[in-house]
């Protein structure tokens, strides 16, 4: 038989082969078989040697097609082979990766991290910094320093959660910040204290651990009408343009004069209700001009610098703003009350 003849044999033989191969194995065998260093095309080629250069010409072109031919073949071969065993994987295994993922309810802000948030908003953006401190905290810089002397009720085991460490408490208010502050930098000084505050206090509106902000602003020539006009700022874009203010007499011990705030009752629009107790007026924050013993136990010299300072309580806003019934319901993380704040 010519090499002709023999390689047309061999192609309809292994074209057969190849198209009935059933495993990958298979597959490598036969091609080793056809092309590997013993193979069969590579005897072929060595038949060559021993023929003249017009049939070498010929008879090379011949076995080279034949060649690729099976290269081709064996390269589908194996495509259709992987492809069918990925598919079987798929077909045993647990995951069925044509099911549609399992549904997840988004999440919404929590209404104090959102109030706590949108109110420092307003004020940075009228040109106070943000400062922060720890909420294990210097008797000294939580009580002493504030001008509360040591006798103060607010000091009293019935307020304050002591440690077990002499000398310091769990803040009360977020002031000892602003007296960090002070001891680290020199006026002006224009600064809000936003954090968590602690007092053994527990009913529908006071909780253990509540959030507050206040503000302390310091420079030369500083006066009640600045206090008055961030204020009015402040309440006016928080509770609209139109809000009743009123500026009440009051006593703190690191303030004087002092004053506690009111604005007329979002809900009745002052008319009386049960949310204002019939007084027309809701309480929202408290303020005044920083005690000059306060400037003196921080090396500021009252003669020099005056001040004016603000507190509030994030809780008591959110309530009011999202008209929350029990301050309990912001604590209790019952997703059923927190999901009803989403797209805030
Ligand atoms: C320094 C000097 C003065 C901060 C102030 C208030 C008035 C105030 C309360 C509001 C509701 C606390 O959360 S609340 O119970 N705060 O009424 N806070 S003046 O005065 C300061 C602070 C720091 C160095």
């Amino acid at each position: 038989m010519d090499i002709k003849k023999q390689l047309k044999a061999l192609e309809e033989e292994y074209k057969q082969k190849i198209k009935e191969v059933l495993s990958l194995e298979e597959l490598q065998k036969v091609k080793s078989t056809l092309l590997g260093k013993k193979g069969k095309i590579t005897s072929f080629l060595k038949q060559l040697k021993s023929l003249t250069p017009e049939q070498k010409k010929e008879f090379g072109k011949a076995i080279n097609e034949v060649k690729n031919l099976f290269e081709d073949l064996i390269k589908e071969k194996e495509t259709e082979l992987k492809e069918k065993a990925l598919e079987e994987k798929l077909k045993k295994s647990q995951i069925d990766i044509t099911l549609p993922a399992e549904w997840t309810e988004a999440g919404a802000p929590h209404p104090t991290t959102y109030t706590l948030k949108y109110i420092t908003d307003i004020f940075v953006s009228m040109g106070f910094s943000i400062e922060e401190g720890p909420e294990v905290e210097l008797e000294e810089y939580n009580f002493d320093m504030l001008n509360i002397p040591k006798d103060h009720p607010a000091r009293d085991m019935q307020d304050t959660f002591f440690i077990n460490k002499e000398g310091y408490v769990l803040r009360t208010h977020t002031s000892p910040v602003q007296i960090r502050t002070m001891l680290k930098k020199k006026p002006p000084l224009a600064v809000v204290a936003p954090g968590k505050v602690y007092r053994k206090d527990l009913d529908p509106t006071h909780s253990p651990m509540f959030h507050q902000i206040e503000g302390l602003f310091v420079d030369k020539n500083v006066s009640f009408r600045d206090l008055k006009g961030i204020l009015k700022i402040f309440l006016e874009t928080v509770f609209g343009k139109d809000i009743p203010i009123r500026f009440r007499p009051s006593y703190f011990p690191f303030t004087e004069p002092s004053a506690e705030v009111d604005i007329g009752c979002t809900v009745c629009k002052g008319k009386g209700c049960r949310v204002c107790k019939g007084t027309g007026w809701l309480e929202i924050l408290g303020c005044g001009m920083v005690d000059p013993n306060v400037f003196k136990a921080v090396g500021i010299n009252p003669e020099e610098f005056s001040g004016f300072a603000f507190g509030l309580g994030i809780e008591r806003i959110a309530m009011l703003k999202f008209q929350i019934p029990d301050i309990r319901l912001l604590f209790n993380n019952d997703m059923r009350f927190n999901l009803q704040f989403k797209g805030l």
